[in-house]
C-alpha cells in the first residue's frame, strides 16, 4: 500500500510549486493537480477515522475558468473542514516526496488518530474536463489508506454538503441520495407556494443561467419535482458553451452585465453555489439583485413571520466587506437587525452565523445561507403542534418549519437558494422591480491587479476593510477614499485566483470606477504589479 501510494503521489508534481489551502480549498491549473488530490483522499481520510464520520471531498474549482480546478474538503455537519486541518492540508500538499510518510504520521501522532478505525468519504465532482481523471485520484488516496469511498459523480457542491450531513445525521437532515435531496426541497418549496394565491404562469417563469455547469444538468433533473410551480428556462445549459464564459454568477456580479434578458432571470456558478438575480428595465438597464439584496429579502421575510408567529428570535445578518454600502445601513438603521462583518469565504460567514437564533449569510457574491439554531428549530416545531395556536400564528409557523426544509443550511445552495427566493416573492407577490427598490446600492467596481511577487504581500485586517502592508498603501488609499463622497475602498489577496482584488463604491458609477481605478494603480506601484499599468476604465 505504501509503495502505491507514494508512487501515485509524486506522478506530476510539479517542482517548486507551493500551493495553500486558500477562501475554498486548493485551486491553481487542473495540470499540477494531480498529486494534490490523491494527498486530498489521504487527509479526508485521516479525518474521517479522527471524527468517526463521513467526509466529503468535491473536485471543483466553481467560479475560476474552465482550465482549473480544485479540491474542497467537507466536515461531518457538511460544513467547510476545521482551521487547524486547511493547516494539515497545505503541509501535505507541498510535502516533498521523501518527507510525504513523516508529514502523514506527524497528522496521525498530533491529532491521535487510531488508525484502526474505519473511514468513509464521499466524493463527488463538477462537470471540467478534468474533474474525472482528479476524483479518481481522490478515490485512490482514500482507498491506499484502507478507507471506503462513495462516488457520487456529477453533483454540486452542495448537493455533496448535503449528503454528508445526511449521512452523519443518519438520515435526520434527509435521505443521501440526489433523489432525496429533489424530494425535500421541492415538498417545502411546492408547501410554501401553496400560500401565494393566483400566481399567473409569467410569474412561475424564471430565466436561470446554468453557466455551462454542474448546476444547469441538477436544475433540469429537478424540474419535474416542481409540478410546474417553477418553470424554469435553462441558458448556458452546457451543450455548447465553456464553463463560467461570459456567464455564470462571478461574471454577472464583477462584470455587472447580464448573459440573458428577462424580468426575472437568476445566474449560478461553476458548481451552484452561489446565485445572483437580474432584471432588464423597460428602457433596457440591468439591474442586479445580488447577495446583499437576497440577505434583505430573506430576513425580512423571516422577521415577518416570527412577528406573525410571536416567537422571540434574534435575527443577524452576516456580511463581508464587499457588501454594499446601502444594505448594510438598510439593513441596521431600517431593519434594525444585528449585522456583523467577516472576513471573505463561506467558512468565517457560516461560524459568525451560528451564533444566533436564526444567522442569515450572504456574501455579496451570492453565496450564503440562513442558519436556524437547534433552540430555534425546536420552538418552532413546538409551536406547529402546539393546539392552543391561533389560525395566524399557525400558518406563521408552518411558513417557517417549510422555510427551514427549503433551505440548504450546510452551505450556500444556489438551487435552494433560488426556490427560497421564488418561494419569498410569490408568498408576498412581489416582482424583481419591487424587490429591488427596497434599497438603492451604492454605484460599485471590483477590479483585479497581478503582482509578481506572493499576492500576500497584501495584508489585511480588520475583516480585510483596511490594509497593513505594504506600507503606506492603506494610507493611500485613505486619501483617495476621501476624494469621493459616500466613498469606500479596500483590496485583499484573492484567495482562489493569483490577483489582489479591488473594491470601491461611491454615490455616482464615474467615482465607483475612477476610485477603483487610483487604488488599482496604488497597489500595482506598491505591491509590485505586472504587466501594463491599470487604465482607467
Ligand atoms: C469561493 C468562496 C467564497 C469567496 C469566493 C471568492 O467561492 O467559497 O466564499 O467569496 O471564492 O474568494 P476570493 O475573493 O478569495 O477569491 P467559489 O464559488 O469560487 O467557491
Amino acid at each position: 500500500i505504501v509503495q502505491m501510494f507514494v508512487y501515485n503521489c509524486f506522478q506530476n508534481q510539479p517542482e517548486g510549486l507551493t500551493l495553500q489551502y486558500g477562501t475554498a480549498g486548493f485551486r491553481t491549473h487542473a495540470k499540477h493537480l494531480d498529486h494534490i488530490m490523491f494527498r486530498m483522499g489521504l487527509l479526508a481520510t485521516l479525518r474521517s477515522k479522527k471524527t468517526k464520520s463521513t467526509i466529503g471531498v468535491m473536485v471543483t474549482a466553481s467560479h475560476n475558468p474552465e482550465e482549473d480546478n480544485g479540491v474542497k474538503l467537507i466536515d461531518p455537519m457538511g460544513e467547510m473542514v476545521t482551521a487547524a486541518w486547511e493547516g494539515y492540508a497545505t503541509q501535505l500538499a507541498n510535502a516533498e516526496q521523501d518527507s510525504l510518510l513523516k508529514e502523514l504520521k506527524d497528522i496521525i501522532k498530533k491529532e491521535d488518530i487510531d488508525m484502526s478505525e474505519p473511514a468513509s468519504v464521499y466524493v463527488g465532482k463538477d462537470t471540467r474536463p478534468s474533474s474525472a481523471s482528479l476524483s479518481q485520484a481522490v478515490l485512490d488516496g482514500v482507498s491506499s489508506l484502507g478507507g471506503k469511498t462513495h462516488d457520487y459523480g456529477l453533483v454540486t457542491t452542495p448537493q455533496l454538503h448535503y449528503m454528508v450531513c445526511c449521512c452523519n445525521t443518519h438520515g435526520c437532515y434527509g435521505s443521501p441520495t440526489v433523489e432525496g435531496y429533489y424530494q425535500k426541497l421541492s415538498q417545502a418549496f411546492l408547501q410554501l407556494t401553496q400560500n401565494a394565491l393566483n400566481r399567473t404562469d409569467d410569474q412561475k417563469r424564471l430565466l436561470v443561467d446554468g453557466a455551462n455547469g454542474i448546476g444547469a444538468l441538477k436544475m433540469r433533473e429537478m424540474e419535474p419535482f416542481l409540478r410546474s410551480e417553477l418553470q424554469v428556462v435553462l441558458s448556458n445549459d452546457g451543450s455548447s458553451g465553456k464553463l463560467n464564459h461570459m456567464c455564470g454568477a462571478d461574471y454577472v456580479k464583477v462584470q455587472q452585465k447580464a448573459p440573458q434578458v428577462g424580468e426575472r432571470c437568476c445566474s449560478f456558478d461553476g458548481d451552484a453555489d452561489r446565485i445572483v438575480y437580474y432584471y432588464t428595465d423597460s428602457k433596457g438597464c440591468f439591474h442586479l439583485l445580488d447577495g446583499d439584496k437576497i440577505a434583505t429579502l430573506i430576513s425580512t421575510y423571516l422577521k415577518e413571520l416570527l412577528t406573525q408567529a410571536g416567537l422571540n428570535l434574534q435575527i443577524a445578518v452576516v456580511q463581508t466587506a464587499y457588501a454594499n454600502g446601502s444594505s448594510t445601513r438598510y439593513l441596521e438603521d431600517v431593519m434594525k437587525v444585528t449585522v456583523c462583518c467577516t472576513k471573505t469565504g463561506v467558512k468565517h460567514l457560516h461560524h459568525a452565523a451560528q451564533e444566533y437564533d436564526i444567522g442569515v449569510y450572504f456574501e455579496a457574491n451570492g453565496h450564503g445561507t440562513v442558519l436556524f439554531s437547534k433552540a430555534a428549530q425546536k420552538q418552532i416545531q413546538e409551536l406547529v403542534k402546539d393546539p392552543n395556536t391561533n389560525d395566524e400564528r399557525k400558518r406563521a409557523v408552518k411558513l417557517l418549519e417549510s422555510t427551514i426544509n427549503l433551505i440548504n443550511q450546510t452551505v450556500g445552495d444556489a438551487i435552494s437558494d433560488m426556490l427560497m427566493i421564488e418561494a419569498v416573492l410569490a408568498i408576498r407577490g412581489m416582482s424583481a422591480q419591487d424587490w429591488d427598490a427596497i434599497y438603492t446600492d451604492l454605484p460599485n467596481r471590483q477590479l483585479k491587479v497581478t503582482v509578481c511577487a506572493d499576492r500576500r504581500v497584501i495584508d489585511t485586517t480588520d475583516a480585510e476593510r483596511r490594509a497593513v502592508s505594504p506600507e503606506g498603501l492603506q494610507d493611500t488609499i485613505d486619501t483617495l477614499v476621501k476624494k469621493y463622497k459616500s466613498a469606500r475602498s479596500f483590496v485583499r489577496p484573492s484567495g482562489t485566483e493569483d490577483v489582489v482584488r479591488v473594491y470601491a463604491e461611491a454615490d455616482t458609477q464615474e467615482s465607483a470606477d475612477s476610485l477603483a481605478h487610483e487604488v488599482s494603480l496604488a497597489v500595482y506601484r506598491l505591491a509590485g504589479g505586472i504587466g501594463d499599468e491599470p487604465k482607467p476604465l
